[in-house]
């Protein structure tokens, strides 16, 4: 079990596009079950390796009620089946703040597994939403990314002064 520090918005490291996995092994199997572990001690229903400052496409999954439901997925790729909802999210690099986001309710994802084999998955409603979310910071976007100015603002000047408390 090893829990990695997770980085917080407005962290510029945040920002970084992740580089594609060229090869499924057990340095990748390792950063995945660290990241799982992470995930459930926050406790978060995903997290992507962006998160925990690994710049590589690695995302993982778990919107059960019991955490007994882990999902890996590497070098993610997905295509929108359904309709946009709006949704009430979060994210652990954006602590304390909710606001709706738009999203497909519907998506069809391609990726590998931990064996490095190619699977697909159509996956609905909250796991949809949060795999979305998942692969926006492998492309270094945030949530808050799709709201108002004045709301990222806002949320950006509460954490930098949360962060500065806590540094002194
Ligand atoms: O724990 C999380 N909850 C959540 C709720 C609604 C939409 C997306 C998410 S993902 C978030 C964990 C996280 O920050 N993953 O990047
Ligand atoms: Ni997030």
């Amino acid at each position: 079990m090893a829990l990695l520090d997770i980085l917080e918005y407005p962290d510029p490291r945040l920002r970084t596009v992740a580089k594609p996995v060229a090869t499924v092994d057990e340095r990748i199997r390792t950063l995945a079950s660290d990241m799982l572990d992470t995930m459930y001690d926050a406790p978060g229903i995903g997290l992507a390796a962006s998160q925990v400052n690994v710049h590589e496409r690695v995302i993982v999954v778990d919107i059960s009620e019991e955490q007994d439901e882990p999902h890996v997925f590497v070098n993610p790729d997905y295509e929108k089946l359904g309709d946009d909802i709006e949704y009430q999210e979060g994210c652990l690099s954006v602590p304390g703040y909710y606001e709706k986001v738009s999203r497909s309710d519907k998506i069809r994802v391609k990726a590998l597994n931990l064996d490095g084999e190619t699977f697909e998955l159509v996956a609905e409603d909250l796991l949809a939403i949060c795999i979305q979310h998942e692969i926006d910071h492998l492309d270094g976007k945030l949530f808050v990314d799709y709201l108002s100015n004045l709301k990222r603002t806002r949320i950006r000047k509460k954490l930098e002064k949360q962060h500065k408390q806590m540094a002194s």
